[in-house]
């Protein structure tokens, strides 16, 4: 069968009426800038990219070189085409305005520019997550509180793994799309076509080591798990944990499986360890045009009403069954405690 490139996968979804020509312009430029990081990342200690950038992000977090060059290649791509009000991006406080002189759009792009990036230095798949909104009418210079819209509201939400292959993912919300790029043309070709997760899953992901911090219902659920054909769930899982969170959900999209980042102890006063604004609310978006849930452990991520540009929530995404049993049991502790 032929090849469909993104170019004529954006087509064919204008054609359909899912996107207009302003978005199918922005994932396009999105899609490029993505190709210019897999460049970046891929020259390992010969880009003189590795280590740290010397700088830190409003996240407290250091910030590696190639953070702060993965921003600037995603901020600069935006700049010019007339697609965009303003960015936002985790490495930075605010929003980013589209430079005078420059024509403005109706969409308002969020990203993560290299998530997972701690990982850069040991050469494990990082990646870029991003997540499309409307700017709000009449708003011409889009301040914080403009991205405050729930993930319901996304109009497009993908992520780009730099692995083994440099891999693009993306929702309009008419079916999750797997684009794989090749590096010979330059073109990321549609390789997957609504993928499905499995309802069930034999995978899951979560950082064991906080384990003695977990909340009983959490406690609970993996403790199940762990327990495997002796146990209640009368079957053995698998774990694996990357700590790279696009390269555990691209796992989760390929084959099935739930990712797990519960509340606990440590991280309870800043609500969570991800972001919902360009982590969970895209990842969100992905997932379920793929057939299955994500929840903070208490609600429908994509349904939290955002307070703050980087505020964190718990996040429970992947198989459906699965992410509904661990869900329940938060629930049902919270009910309990009533
Ligand atoms: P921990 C990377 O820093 C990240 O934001 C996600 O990509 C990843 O899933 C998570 O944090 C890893 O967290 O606590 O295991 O280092």
């Amino acid at each position: 069968m032929k090849p469909v490139s993104l170019i004529q996968f954006l087509i064919e979804e204008r054609r359909a009426g899912h996107i207009n020509a302003e978005l199918s312009l922005l994932i396009e430029v999105v899609a490029r800038a993505c190709k210019r990081i897999a460049v970046a990342t891929s020259k390992g200690a010969l880009g003189g990219v590795l280590g740290e950038a010397g700088t830190g992000n409003i996240q407290g977090e250091a910030q590696k070189k190639l953070d702060v060059i993965s921003n600037e290649i995603l901020l600069e791509a935006n700049a010019w085409g007339g697609h965009l009000a303003a960015c936002a991006s985790e490495e930075m406080e605010d929003p980013q305005q589209i430079p005078d002189g420059y024509p403005k759009g109706q969409h308002l792009l969020l990203f993560d520019p290299l998530d997972g990036s701690s990982n850069i230095d040991v050469n494990i798949s990082v990646g870029t997550i991003f997540s499309v909104l409307r700017c709000p009418d009449g708003v011409t210079e889009p301040k914080a509180e403009h991205f405050l819209q729930p993930g319901t509201t996304q109009l497009a939400a993908g992520y780009v793994v730099y692995g083994p292959a440099t891999v693009l993912v993306l929702t309009f919300g008419h079916g999750t799309h797997e684009f794989t790029l090749d590096r010979e043309v330059g073109s990321f070709i549609l390789s997957r076509r609504n993928i499905r997760i499995p309802g069930q899953a034999t995978e899951f992901a979560i950082n064991m080591s906080n384990q003695r911090h977990w909340q009983p219902p959490m406690q609970r659920y993996i403790g199940e798990l762990l327990a495997g054909k002796t146990g209640p769930r009368g079957k053995d899982f698998n774990m694996r944990w990357v700590a790279s969170m696009v390269a555990d959900v691209h796992r989760i999209v390929t084959r099935g499986g739930v990712f797990y980042y519960p509340l606990d102890a440590k991280i309870e006063k800043q609500g969570g360890k991800l972001r919902i604004m360009y982590e969970a609310n895209p990842m969100a978006f992905i997932i379920e045009q793929a057939g299955g849930a994500a929840t903070t452990g208490r609600q429908r991520i994509m349904e939290v009403q955002p307070t703050g540009l980087h505020q964190r929530v718990p996040v429970f995404l992947g198989s459906k069954e699965e992410v509904e049993l661990a869900t329940r049991y938060h629930l049902e502790a919270e009910g309990a405690q009533a």
